[in-house]
């Protein structure tokens, strides 16, 4: 199928605006924090709709959007998932997980226990379409799901921490769990677990750190690269 092109003209602003942008921007994203303890205070419907919505304008391998987003407020659906969740857990913290990974978890404080997955107003389950279904019932590829996916997760967090509310990337495992709680078909399989609310009054965070940009960045400009040849 050949596709019609169109004109394309992004905003373009001045170089000092742009980086005044950019810079707006880093502030911005920089203040997320992960959170843990989430208030009960309802969040209405419309609102989770527009952040899935923005979720989902993340690009995709051939645009195939390989993304279904469950968003959950049934109170006895969030306890059916807590539940399964807490039993996959306490498996995992007594013998799952390594001594090397309950080590790198101590910071945080996590344990089995999933109190937030009744208490944050939403959960939303991303799940991940490995395969489409056409018309007739044929199997359609999707490309580079876990990618695609994972972009849709990082504009959702965003989304989510730009209208002021807090989340938390939940990945219980193995989760297979919500796919039956949720009665998803068989194309889909759960990729991650993300309850959205406003944080409990009382809320902390782990006083953590980010690595600074000579950790994470590392520049190859002709004022720098070592040449071959
Ligand atoms: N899935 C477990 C363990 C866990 C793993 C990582 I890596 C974390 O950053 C946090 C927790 C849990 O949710 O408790």
């Amino acid at each position: 199928m050949t596709n019609k092109f169109i004109p394309y003209t992004p905003e373009e602003y001045p170089l000092d605006a742009m980086q005044q942008r950019a810079e707006w921007f880093y502030h911005e994203v920089n203040g997320r924090r992960t959170l843990r303890e989430f208030s009960d205070r309802p969040v209405p419907a419309a609102l989770i709709r527009t952040l899935i919505m923005s979720a989902s304008t993340a690009p995709s391998g051939a645009h195939k959007q390989p993304w279904t987003f469950c968003a959950v407020s049934d109170p006895k659906i969030k306890k059916a998932i807590r539940e399964a969740a807490e039993k996959e857990e306490y498996e995992n913290y007594h013998g799952r997980m390594s001594e090397e990974w309950l080590d790198d978890l101590r910071p945080f404080a996590t344990d089995w226990k999933k109190p937030f997955l009744e208490i944050a107003p939403w959960l939303i389950i991303v799940f991940k379409k490995a395969y489409d279904l056409d018309q007739d019932g044929q199997k359609r590829k999707n490309y580079y799901v876990n990618e695609s996916v994972g972009l849709a997760c990082g504009v959702l967090l965003t989304a989510i921490h730009h209208a002021g509310l807090v989340s938390l990337t939940h990945t219980p495992s193995p989760m297979n769990f919500l796919q039956v709680i949720l009665q998803r078909p068989e194309n889909e399989r759960a990729f991650l677990l993300i309850p959205v609310g406003y944080p409990a009054p009382s809320a902390q965070v782990p006083d953590i750190q980010r690595k600074t940009e000579n950790q994470v960045i590392q520049w190859y400009t002709s004022s720098n690269s070592a040449t071959t040849g």
